[in-house]
């Protein structure tokens, strides 16, 4: 079936026994159109709503890379509190029944985050997300590609069949070095609309986006329910911990170290921002 084909004919997910398989052998699962055309074109503008807001504007939290043509928007998280769309497709039954047949339990929220990766954008380190993500011991998440994601955007590289254990680290909390040289980085490239759904201890990166269009994606995280609903220790951790460490030359997104972006000044932030369609002043009548 083709991609158009799967868009096309997109139903209520259902993870099959392959779809388990699979999953189970490599780490990660790609699902071809999932959303539908109306979804998808839904997703986009709900997603160029979050990017217009200030940061802590309606408790969404945002940050800010430079690029070659300034600063630009990196990720915004935290999203759901005000958002209704947002809400229902991130916790709404498709997914969390996605997220309990992959983890072979019920699933609950534990964080949610868009990376815009805009043209000039920085890629990620090679990782796992479980360093990143203290309180549980498993989770998964889920991509849902808003742009086409390609190797020359910077799609996500996975490595099959490594998410037995967690691997030795840098002091970045990222793959050591010389570990990630020897592994078999797979590029995945997806379709808008497509769903990336990935086990916490699957390797990944991504390159930088040297394409002339975003590649935008929306990543929501799951753990096991028995473990407890964690988003808000997670949330409150990170903004502790960010508050009390000293800014660095790279944007700082994570408890861990893996996204390259270099760090703007609040001024070339300013002037992105006063740039952008929401912030402009309405014009004279
Ligand atoms: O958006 C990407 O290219 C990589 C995302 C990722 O690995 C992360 O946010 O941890």
């Amino acid at each position: 079936m083709t991609h158009e084909q799967a868009r096309h004919n997109a139903q209520p997910a259902v993870i099959s026994a392959d779809h388990i398989a699979q999953w189970h052998r490599d780490g990660f699962l790609h699902i071809p159109g999932f959303l539908r055309e109306d979804q998808l074109a839904e997703l986009v503008e709900w997603v160029e709503e979050i990017s217009q807001l200030a940061d802590g504007e309606n408790d969404v939290l945002q940050h800010y890379e430079l690029t070659a043509d300034g600063a630009r928007i990196c990720r915004s998280e935290h999203l759901i509190e005000h958002h209704d769309g947002l809400r229902q497709l991130i916790t709404g039954p498709d997914m969390l029944a996605m997220a309990k047949d992959l983890l072979g339990e019920p699933a609950v929220l534990y964080k949610e985050k868009i990376n815009y990766k805009l043209a000039g954008g920085a890629g990620f380190a090679p990782h796992q997300d479980a360093p990143a993500y203290p309180f549980v011991a498993t989770h998964l998440t889920c991509m849902i590609a808003v742009d086409a994601a390609t190797e020359t955007n910077g799609c996500l590289e996975m490595v099959p069949q490594r998410h037995g254990e967690v691997l030795p680290l840098n002091e970045q909390g990222c793959i050591r070095e010389d570990l990630a040289a020897t592994m078999a980085w797979q590029p995945t490239p997806v379709q808008a609309g497509d769903l990336l759904w990935f086990h916490s201890r699957a390797p990944h990166r991504s390159g930088p986006n040297s394409s002339a269009s975003d590649r935008r994606a929306l990543f929501c995280t799951y753990n096991a329910a028995a473990e407890g609903d964690r988003r808000s220790s997670y949330y409150e951790t990170k903004l502790t911990r960010f508050a009390e460490e000293t800014a660095g030359p790279t944007t700082r997104v994570s408890l861990i170290g893996d996204f390259q972006g270099t760090a703007p000044s609040a001024q070339q932030i300013a002037a992105y921002r006063s740039g952008q369609p929401h912030n402009s002043q309405p014009e004279e009548s």
